[in-house]
């Protein structure tokens, strides 16, 4: 059992006497399983020191009116299914970029240019991102896309970041639950790693709920991230969280929880050591080129089988033994560590990356030879950042705390020294799960700013009733103390977020007219024989009807136009205004369509004239003195 001391809640951190860790109950939930944890006292605060504390943060953060933020952060929406854009250090929220969700304000899952792009998947309405990330080039963000995963449909999409749009989404064949999502940083992002966590039988055609049979797994997935296709696919033992890559470009790893295979709680818990996986990429290109796969249920996707067979490796995987139920992998922005975060053991496993050639050269007899180190810092470590000067940030659940230590200290006690890697605990508000320090996916780590994502945010915000917010905490890092500089409330669930500097992001400020985002729309406008620039017509095909029209503030091309009860209609818009931040919007009354159109976009939605009479239509985005004058009329005939 633990013998952590539960401290008294002082009286400014806890306004409402409740003590953070009764709250949770951890005592009860999961003293059980973390036996082992040391006793590490948490911070102490006054109201005097959170006074000083609070005005020193509001002169770091502060960002003028007029002034612009340093970084980009990209904070996944969760179960709320969007990207939102912020500004680091205001935190300030600057877009939202929808992507697995529906959106009123631009119309992403209505458009026709959304759905297109949603494809088979635009009729799911919900989706549960989770790890946003930036495509790299030599271990350095390069600006050009955003990825991000959809856990409750099995989805991984992009964003273009010069536009803040999605363009790509893919369904991930023969899996459920893409939890984990990580990229290749070196030589470039050529593949999205994303893990699939949970163990389906295969094929999953409702013969059986056995998961211990050798035809029930899950696996590790790779997509092409220019084509966004399936590049292949990985058959793992036991079940898959999270990963990352390396700085080499040959290793990915990931974590499972899962090695029991277990379908409930408690046999989830039983191993005390489940495992990290290490895939050999080159190895797995190797065998696909040859023709050495398989395809799995009716996918084309090449699948290699990366289990043990008897207990002898694959060529293709190692398993290193790491404690327990294990939850975030992170990659040393120095390139030296994989580091697995215990999450029921007080412990993180440090990987040494230079150890794994001779770990798939079975050198090893005890594939456990690879760890260099497994530091104890506290309970419920989740996810582990780094400053670039040889430091790690881990996230505590269960202890509500950050701890920084340092990463050659750790090593040097674990080869018997006595140093104490610790450097500080910074009590955070509360149950951290995700951090995320400037930079530090990259060789670039600058130490400057750590962001904490908080899954309870209790009492530090005006109540909201029963549903609260999260809590994303801003930490500066830039010293040798971690200093709170700010609280602020998000809505659900920002599990991760990525920050980049401002100028490795490069936007534009209107639309390219050749823009493949409303390409196969300009190519219908065509074969209709529509000048999308100039012509404002009526197509009448059939029960279909097409209307075509510009806009320009303050005033639509067409404000009238005629269809018969039961057409189906497609109003296309082409913003020809050129003026950088006049947006356009189209909304058709009672008919549950809307749409952006912004500077030198065509947008296109369809609905049905269901109701004769007489609808206006209207533009929603507050473009022009005389915005609210910028209406039409559709007249819908009786059939
Ligand atoms: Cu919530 Cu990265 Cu999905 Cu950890 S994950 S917290
Ligand atoms: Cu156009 Cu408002
Ligand atoms: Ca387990």
């Amino acid at each position: 059992m633990s013998d952590k001391k539960i401290p008294t809640p002082d009286a400014a951190q806890e306004p409402r006497g409740v003590s953070r860790r009764t709250f949770l109950g951890t005592g009860a939930v999961t003293g059980a399983v973390l036996a082992g944890a040391t006793a590490l006292g948490a911070g102490t605060f006054t109201r005097e020191s959170w006074a000083a504390a609070a005005k020193e943060a509001k002169s770091k953060i502060h960002v003028g009116p007029g002034e612009l933020d340093e970084y980009y952060g990209f904070w996944s929406g969760g179960h709320q299914g969007e990207v939102r854009v912020l500004g680091v250090p205001s935190m300030r929220e600057l877009m939202r970029i929808p992507v697995f969700n529906v959106d009123s304000a631009t119309g992403w899952g209505l458009t026709n240019e959304s759905k297109h792009i949603l494809g088979d998947s635009a009729k799911y309405k919900n989706g549960d991102c989770h790890h946003p990330h930036i495509s790299m080039t030599d271990g350095k963000y390069d600006g050009k896309y955003l990825f991000i995963n959809d856990k409750a449909n099995s989805r991984v999409a992009r964003i273009r970041l010069d536009i803040m749009k999605c363009d790509k989404i893919l369904t991930v064949p023969n899996v459920q639950a893409i939890h984990g999502l990580r990229l290749q940083k070196v030589p470039y992002t050529k593949y999205v790693f994303a893990n699939a966590e949970f163990v389906i039988p295969h094929p999953n055609d409702g013969h059986t709920f056995d998961l211990q049979d050798k035809n029930s797994f899950t696996m590790f997935n790779a997509i092409d991230a220019e084509k966004m296709e399936m590049a292949f696919q990985v058959i793992v033992d036991g079940n898959l969280d999270n990963s990352d890559a390396d700085y080499t470009g040959k290793y990915a790893a990931s974590t499972c929880y899962n090695s029991e295979k277990a379908y409930d709680l408690g046999g989830m818990m039983r191993n005390e050591r489940d495992w990290v996986v290490v895939f050999n990429i080159p190895r797995i290109e190797a065998a696909i080129k040859a023709g050495k796969f398989i395809n799995l249920d009716g996918s084309k996707v090449p699948v290699v089988d990366g289990r043990k067979v008897d207990g002898k490796d694959s060529e293709f995987t190692r398993y290193i033994p790491v404690p327990k139920n294990p939850h975030g992998l992170n990659t040393s922005p120095d390139g030296k560590y994989f580091i697995a975060n215990g999450k029921l053991s007080p412990t993180v496993s440090m990987i040494a990356i230079d150890r794994l050639d001779d770990l798939f050269n079975d050198r090893y007899k005890d594939p456990r030879e690879v760890i260099v180190a497994e530091p104890e810092l506290g309970l419920g470590p989740l996810h582990t950042t780094f400053d670039g000067r040889g430091n790690a940030y881990t996230t505590l659940f269960i202890d509500s705390q950050v701890v920084k230590w340092n990463m050659d200290e750790a090593i040097r006690a674990y080869k018997g020294e006595k140093v104490n890697y610790i450097k500080q605990k910074l009590d955070v508000q509360y149950q951290p799960g995700h951090n995320h320090a400037s930079l530090t996916e990259t060789s670039d780590a600058d130490g400057k700013w750590l962001v904490v994502l908080c899954k309870f945010s209790k009492d530090r915000f005006l109540p909201t009733g029963p549903l609260h917010p999260e809590n994303d905490q801003l930490i500066d890092i830039s010293g040798d103390e971690m200093k709170l500089v700010h609280d602020g409330p998000a809505f659900a669930e920002p599990h991760d977020c990525i920050l980049a500097r401002r100028d490795q992001i490069k936007t534009q400020k209107i639309w390219n007219r050749n823009d493949p985002f409303f390409a196969d729309t300009v190519a219908r406008a065509k074969k209709d024989g529509i000048n999308l620039e100039t012509d404002n017509k009526v197509i009448r095909d059939g029960n279909k009807v097409r209307v075509y029209m510009t806009s320009m503030a303050p005033a639509y091309g067409l404000t009238e136009f005629t269809v018969k009860q039961g057409n189906e209609v497609t109003v296309t818009i082409t913003n020809i205004d050129q003026i950088e931040d006049v947006s356009h919007g189209f909304v058709m009354t009672n008919h549950g369509a809307s749409m952006e159109i912004s500077p030198q976009q065509t947008s296109s939605i369809t609905f049905m004239a269901d109701k004769p009479g007489l609808h206006w239509y209207y533009c929603s985005w507050f473009c022009h003195a005389l915005h609210m004058e910028m209406v039409g009329r559709m007249l819908v005939e009786k059939a």
